[in-house]
């Protein structure tokens, strides 16, 4: 019998996940106690029978490793029969989520701060998924919490540390611990899904591309998907070795942190996709040659298209999008006679959906898109999808676009973020909205009228559960929208995202700026919300 070791311990305050799991500074995980009192609370919240299989693995970052092997030890002090980890700790966030279906896990602790910055000074995160593979749901995830408020103890082992470096097998008290091929599974299943030969065809033909794994955790599974298996020249990646600091940048896939990506598919000698992902592989950037396709109309695109890969072919049966995202997807639905589903913020929410079969693709405007393959986004599947089509179709992804729009109309979109404000400042912004809800209909602000003003509330179609205060939307009267919400994954103050959106009917102008068809709901916005009053601040840190 293997000796259970009993560790007394206290509350810590502020472990309720947010948008996706716990983030906090690396220094706030490292106190005694408090990353063990959170996965000692995910092991005494969630259903699972005994000898059951847990899956565990991150993203790389620093405090990765210290993590995992404290989680493997307290695994085996509460009753798991095996554990399923990743080499060197990794396993991308839908990596993750396939390995915990395809081994009938009964969970899986992912350890990633996703876009945040990594590093003994940055953020690290634990986030706990469900036997379907997807993130905790609300009901889960306040029983969490809930069990952090009052946790007085948590359970170990004695036992040496795994060596995480190498596959195989090892017994950790009277439990197994299998180190996995973090990439095999993952590598397979994609090639299940999508025509690899078409685009090994176009590859082959003169097709390019360029895949920024920004330092982060795809950086393996882009080398054996994209060189490996359908021949891109080696190099194709880059920065395609996980650092435990990122090499000092935000691995967040936008136009700010992907800059150089950016510049490349703008210039001259512009490959014909450029791509890039987020810290733990779930988010996606898509740039064509001198074209960059915004996240909303890249699932709207992706939708209209899906049914060209094999694994989708007579298959789309709903698209589902989060509230802020635009409603480019919408129109797509629409055209195809298919249910389109409004979910708030956060991939959780679309798991009943997939679960039920409502809905095969699903995306949110901050660079996620996925399918029902997994239950979490998935930012090399996107990539994938986008070339499976494109070889197909034989297309550039500037036609596409533009052919795309002419059918369906642009929803010209962009989200300004103002990072790191004064929280008393934010929430007051917020309290202001909610206390101007009722007199805003109506009201004109600069050439728009607000026609419905009101705080999102959602209710799960599948098991009726509601989730309130889901942001405040504004919409006016020429069906143009602003959206104002407080991030739920930051670690330090707060984070106003500011969603702003104005659709152009197809023949209307297709092809103008960004900013200057948002003009009007940008200078409204701050009418409305009183940001500058607020913040501080006049212009937003980030705009994408
Ligand atoms: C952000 C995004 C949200 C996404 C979440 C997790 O949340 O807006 O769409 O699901 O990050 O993504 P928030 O609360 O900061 O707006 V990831 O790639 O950080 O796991
Ligand atoms: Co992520």
């Amino acid at each position: 019998m293997t000796q259970i070791v009993t560790v007394q311990t206290q509350p810590y305050d502020g472990q309720a996940p947010g948008t996706s799991g716990l983030r906090k500074k690396v220094k706030v995980f490292q106190q005694a106690n408090y990353a063990e009192n959170f996965i000692q609370s995910v092991f005494d919240s969630v259903t699972r029978e005994p000898g059951s299989t847990l899956v565990i693995g991150g993203d790389g970052r620093f405090h990765n490793r210290t993590v995992i092997q404290q989680a493997i030890r307290m695994a085996a002090a509460n009753g798991y029969g095996r554990v399923l980890v990743g080499r060197g700790g990794i396993l991308s966030t839908p990596a993750a989520s396939h390995v915990i279906r395809k081994y009938k896990a009964s969970g899986g602790l992912v350890l990633s701060a996703s876009h945040n910055p990594g590093g003994p000074d940055e953020d690290f995160g634990i986030k706990y998924n469900i036997a379907n593979g997807g993130p905790a749901p609300e009901g889960v995830t306040r029983a969490i919490h809930a069990r952090t408020l009052e946790i007085d103890r948590w359970f170990t082992v004695e036992a040496r540390d795994v060596d995480l470096d190498r596959i195989g097998d090892v017994e950790v008290g009277a439990m197994t611990v299998s180190v996995i091929d973090p990439v095999a599974d993952y590598a397979d299943l994609m090639e299940e899904l999508f025509d690899f030969a078409a685009i090994r065809k176009a590859v082959a033909g003169g097709f390019t591309m360029r895949f920024d794994a920004m330092s982060a955790v795809t950086g393996p599974y882009a080398v054996e998907i994209l060189e490996n298996r359908l021949g891109f020249a080696k190099g194709t990646v880059v920065n395609g070795t996980p650092l435990e600091d990122f090499g000092g940048h935000h691995p967040d896939p936008n136009l700010i942190h992907a800059r150089e990506l950016h510049d490349l598919m703008m210039g001259e000698d512009a490959p014909d996709i450029g791509a890039a992902s987020d810290g733990d592989g779930d988010r996606n950037l898509i740039i064509g040659r001198g074209r960059f396709i915004t996240p909303s109309d890249s699932l709207a695109m992706l939708a209209a298209n899906i049914e060209i890969a094999p694994a989708y072919k007579g298959r789309l049966a709903g698209i589902a999008r989060s509230m802020p995202t635009s409603a480019a997807a919408d129109r797509v639905a629409e055209a195809l006679g298919v249910p389109c589903f409004e979910t708030p913020t956060g991939w959780k929410f679309f798991g009943n959906l997939l679960d039920a079969g409502k809905v095969t693709i699903c995306g949110e405007e901050s660079a996620g898109t996925g399918s029902d393959h997994v239950r979490e986004k998935d930012g090399l599947w996107a990539v994938l999808l986008w070339l499976n089509i494109l070889a197909v179709r034989q297309i550039p992804v500037d036609r596409l676009a533009r052919e795309h729009w002419a059918r369906f109309g642009r929803n010209y979109y962009a989200r300004h973020d103002y990072e790191g404000i004064d929280k008393d400042g934010a929430d007051a912004l917020m309290a202001g909205l909610e206390d101007s809800l009722g007199s805003l209909a109506g009201r004109s602000v600069g050439a728009l009228r607000v026609k419905l003003a009101d705080s999102f509330s959602y209710t799960d179609p599948v098991d009726g559960s509601v989730s309130e205060n889901q942001g405040i939307r504004v919409l006016f009267e020429d069906g143009s929208r602003i959206v104002f919400r407080l991030s739920g994954t930051g670690t330090q103050g707060a984070t106003l995202r500011v969603y702003l959106e104005r659709y152009e009917p197809a023949g209307g102008r297709l092809d103008e700026d960004t900013g200057a068809m948002l003009a009007e709901q940008i200078a409204a916005a701050d009418a409305i919300a009183g940001i500058t009053r607020h913040t501080g601040r006049s212009a937003p840190d980030v705009i994408t």
